[in-house]
């Protein structure tokens, strides 16, 4: 196959990795640990994995040992994040660099492989095609749910077949989620195989003290800047639109936040934020109002405003509707099932209590029909497909016609509607991501000969130099808490959803009159991999001020 001169090149790249990865490691453990919430819970459920320490790898001055030849399956779970095929060429050079023999299996199109025996061997020649480059076509991925003890024998067998030591779990909250449990099973079972998770997801909602970010954040995020500063620059040549820019990120607002720092639009909704000021639809349109409004005032009939795709789960009101939906959805699959879009929403609408009932009927036809789509295998609504930009537009150009005919309002109204998340989710990792994702992988591969199991990869101090990154391993379960799924309670890794009280958020907050109010837009335009490092090395902006950064 033809490749592209950016491909070729940036195939010579060689990630960098910390120091303390770079020759041979040992390991240093930390105290036992806590689970983040319900700590009884979540000990009785995992009684074999609960409580273990948080570890480092250092470098080994003197080793003695000679390492066994192992072999490792790895599997690609949920979205695709810049990066993935770097952690993958991570662990090969990981598994290689301690003994030449060992061998790494991919299991294909997620964890469907891994239950149905579909596999292949990862060669260095195949691996070569893959490295630097985004997607997870290496392999594929799927969004199977690994739940059931049936999956996890049947996962069994082809490891034992394979002679696989242990299974590398490449995915975001729900299936690092599901790597702990399959950890707990077989270790209840005394069976000697390891999982390990790698902390992979766009919408960068998978953080915590240890775990500093997920990795694709950085990238797709980057994509997404430089097409909305692009938006931004054709807003500000024809003045005559208003853009409706949806971000990805599903519950979280970290993508659309992380956005409005690079690109400084007229208006970024933090679904966080509505949350904790239990704002309704109606204020969420009041204020759109306002600043379209006041900017025509200045002659200013054109803006941005992003939207996090998640916002609609974050508005009280609708929050309650989503939940008893999900209940109604599960209770009556059945008699939903097939029936026409008009019958479905009538049979729905008449399980639903009233308050609940009254909103769901206030929807536009199509949007309480995206509310009603079957929930992902995890149970968690696809907010991806819920138009949310499209209904606010409509009901902000309907609350302007009133305003206009009271006098409140004169200007005119056009709106655009984009919606961002795949075009971000396969490009190229950036330099950041390549270093990260590399060393993810490379450093799980350490967990691996360490012998340990339900851990999650963990490379900290992400905003110093490559080299001073601190690499080791964290216990999943320390992530998790009891949370409603599918109606029931399960225990589950805790989503980091946007702090309020945190720099990125307090830093967005303190200029966002100004931002609505002038027209400041911020072009960061596209990518780079080669070039100055301020440029090409900068990592994401939420990252710099959450270690205490200036941006
Ligand atoms: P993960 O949580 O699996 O990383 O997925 C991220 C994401 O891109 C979300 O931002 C988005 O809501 C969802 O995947 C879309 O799912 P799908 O790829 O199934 O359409």
């Amino acid at each position: 196959m033809k490749k592209s001169a950016l491909q070729r090149v940036r195939a010579e790249y060689q990630p960098k990795l910390p120091l303390a990865l770079q020759g041979h490691v040992k390991i240093k453990k930390g105290q036992p640990t806590e689970s983040v919430a319900d700590q009884e819970q979540i000990k009785n459920l995992f009684p074999n994995t609960y409580g273990m320490p948080v570890v480092e790898f250092v470098n080994d001055e003197s080793p003695e040992r000679v390492e066994e030849p192992f072999n490792v399956g790895i599997i690609l779970s949920g979205g695709q994040a810049p990066g993935g095929h770097n952690v993958v060429s991570g662990i090969f050079d990981g598994i290689k660099h301690l003994n030449k023999e060992c061998r790494l299996y991919g299991f294909l199109m997620g964890p469907a492989g891994f239950i149905n025996h579909q596999y292949m061997e990862l060669t260095a020649g195949y691996i070569k095609e893959y490295r630097n480059t985004g997607g997870f076509d290496i392999i594929g991925s799927g969004r199977t749910k690994l739940e059931t003890p049936e999956q996890f024998d049947s996962g069994l067998k082809i490891l034992k077949e394979l002679n696989i030591k242990a299974l590398v779990i490449i995915g975001g909250d729900d299936s690092n989620t599901n790597a702990a449990v399959l950890a707990e099973y077989y270790k209840a079972k005394g069976e000697s195989i390891q999982v390990i998770g790698v902390p992979k997801t766009i919408d960068g909602d998978l953080k915590n003290e240890w775990i500093e970010t997920s990795f694709g954040f950085d990238t797709a995020c980057k994509v997404y800047s430089e097409v909305i500063g692009n938006i931004q620059r054709d807003c500000n040549s024809a003045k005559k639109y208003y853009h409706f820019i949806k971000l990805m990120g599903r519950s979280a607002s970290h993508i659309a936040l992380e956005c409005a720092l690079e690109t400084q639009p007229n208006v970024c909704i933090i679904s966080e934020e509505i949350q904790a000021k239990r704002m309704t639809l109606d204020n969420i349109v009041s204020y759109l109002c306002y600043v379209i409004a006041e900017r025509a005032k200045l002659g200013w009939n054109f803006g941005t405003i992003l939207v996090p795709e998640g916002l609609i789960e974050f508005i009280p009101s609708v929050k309650s509707l989503i939940q008893e939906l999900n209940d109604v959805l599960v209770d009556h699959a059945a008699e939903i099932e097939g029936l026409e879009e008009l019958d479905k929403l009538r049979a729905i609408h008449q399980y639903l209590t009233p308050k609940n009932a009254d909103l769901y009927k206030s929807f536009p036809k199509h949007i309480a029909l995206q509310l009603s789509l079957d929930r992902d295998s995890h149970g968690n609504v696809q907010v991806s497909l819920i138009e949310t930009e499209s209904l606010l537009s409509e009901m902000v150009a309907k609350r302007l016609d009133e305003m206009e005919k009271e006098g409140e309002y004169s200007g005119t109204f056009n709106a655009q509607h984009h919606f961002f998340g795949y075009e971000g989710r396969c490009a190229d990792p950036t330099n950041f991501d390549a270093d990260y994702t590399y060393a993810l992988g490379y450093n799980a591969a350490m967990l691996i000969n360490s012998g340990v199991t339900g851990y999650m990869s963990s490379v900290r101090n992400l905003t110093d130099h490559t080299e001073n990154w601190i690499p080791g391993g964290i216990p999943i379960t320390m992530m998790m808490n009891m949370e409603r799924r599918n109606g029931e309670m399960k225990p589950v890794i805790q989503k980091a959803l946007v702090n309020l009280n945190g720099r990125p958020y307090l830093k967005f907050a303190s200029m966002r009159e100004t931002l609505a109010l002038n027209t400041l837009y911020q072009y960061p335009g596209p990518i780079q991999y080669f070039g100055p490092a301020e440029v090409c090395d900068r990592p994401s902006m939420t990252l710099l001020l959450e270690h205490n950064k200036e941006i």
